[in-house]
């Protein structure tokens, strides 16, 4: 298809996502639960986004931050030193090597920066943010836990597409549907929340299918659509700095090749409701260094409290810097030291034994 047809297209999903009724600031009750009429569009189109949630200071120290991170990429798959000849410090890099532009001695293109939280002490902060622990507690109760935390680096031009998939695994019944009520209850998937570094666009945003979460596209024999097809449904998350989209996991969503001259970076965070995380048996394609791997658990109270810790964590890390604010108060409980010291960033980053090999994919 022209590059014409795309901009139609993204023209046409930017009208349709504006029409949806699923944007705006993140508004609190008396309890600091998110209003009803947000969780209400949140349930009813399975994604929603919020404005203006985290400010410009904070999202200048993430991005500057990021920057020192994505130079420190390995300059190809397999690579211990970066681009300026640096050992490379993580390996959490998923990488596209072109392999005509490595012959040419030019870097591969960085798609995605795993665990944050350990690269990057903005990352843990953000992490802590009340105002993205109030959104978790009010759509996974109180003592919400930890699912798994990446960065997706769409570069201008040659950011690589997303394919169209659903993330939710377990939590459907045998025909499809969701185990999920249209009220939010029942075991569910929980969200992806991106919170944007730059501006999204759409033709560099993640596109959600509006509705979709309520069905299983694998079931019976079923298979996700090619990223190679422009849903007709679909619409794109437009984001500016310091917005953040939420997404239900079960939805259908992807991104289609960033040939704008805009990159994205997008921080991922998110969080799960505690009684559909602690003894589900499922596949986990997170707690490893990159996502490439795949391996069969049941989550135990043990495993889920553990990774809980990282938590209060990040929202002590974040009372030491952001003296002003008010902290949240975290009401779940977790195993571990919660003081936020140089004891304790040793410890979340002992080697074999990382936070981050306790994420929890549902
Ligand atoms: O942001 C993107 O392009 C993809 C995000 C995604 O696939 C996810 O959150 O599962």
């Amino acid at each position: 298809m022209s590059d014409q047809s795309f901009e139609a297209y993204c023209e046409a999903g930017r009208q349709r996502a504006l029409a949806l009724g699923n944007r705006g600031p993140a508004t609190f009750d008396e309890h600091g639960r998110l209003t009803q009429d947000i969780l209400d569009a949140y349930y009813r189109c399975g994604f929603y986004v919020f404005t203006g949630v985290v400010d410009a200071d904070e999202i200048a120290e993430l991005t500057q931050e990021f920057e020192s991170v994505l130079e420190n990429a390995p300059v190809n798959i397999g690579s211990k030193v970066d681009r300026n000849g640096q050992s490379v410090r993580h390996q959490y890099y998923t990488l596209s090597n072109d392999n005509e532009a490595v012959a040419k001695g030019e870097p591969s293109v960085v798609g995605l920066i795993s665990h944050p939280l350990m690269m990057m002490d903005s990352a843990l902060r953000l992490y802590g943010h009340p105002d993205l622990l109030r959104i978790a507690a009010s759509v996974h109760g109180e003592d919400f836990v930890p699912f798994h935390e990446s960065i997706f680096h769409k570069g201008a031009g040659e950011g690589p597409p997303t394919n169209w998939h659903q993330d939710g695994r377990t939590h459907w019944d045998e025909t499809g549907r969701a185990l999920e009520q249209p009220d939010g209850t029942g075991k569910r998937h929980g969200y992806n929340l991106s919170v944007a570094c730059s501006q999204c666009t759409p033709a560099n945003a993640l596109w959600v299918v509006p509705g979709s979460h309520r069905e299983w596209c694998l079931a019976n024999g079923g298979e996700f659509p090619s990223i190679s097809e422009r849903l007709p449904d679909a619409v794109p998350a437009l984001l500016e700095p310091g917005d953040c989209g939420m997404v239900n996991r079960s939805s259908l969503h992807g991104s289609y090749a960033n040939r704008s001259p805009d990159r994205r970076v997008t921080v991922l965070v998110g969080y799960h409701n505690r009684d559909s995380a602690i003894g589900t048996e499922t596949t986990n394609v997170h707690a490893f260094p990159i996502p490439n791997k795949k391996k069969d658990i049941c989550y135990d109270e043990n495993y889920v409290l553990r990774r809980a810790r990282m938590i209060p964590l990040a929202i002590d890390a974040r009372r030491q810097h952001f003296l002003n604010e008010t902290p949240f108060v975290y009401q779940g409980t977790w195993i571990g030291s919660a003081n936020w010291n140089e004891k304790t960033r040793a410890e979340i980053a002992q080697p074999g034994d990382e936070y981050w090999r306790r994420d929890i994919t549902l």
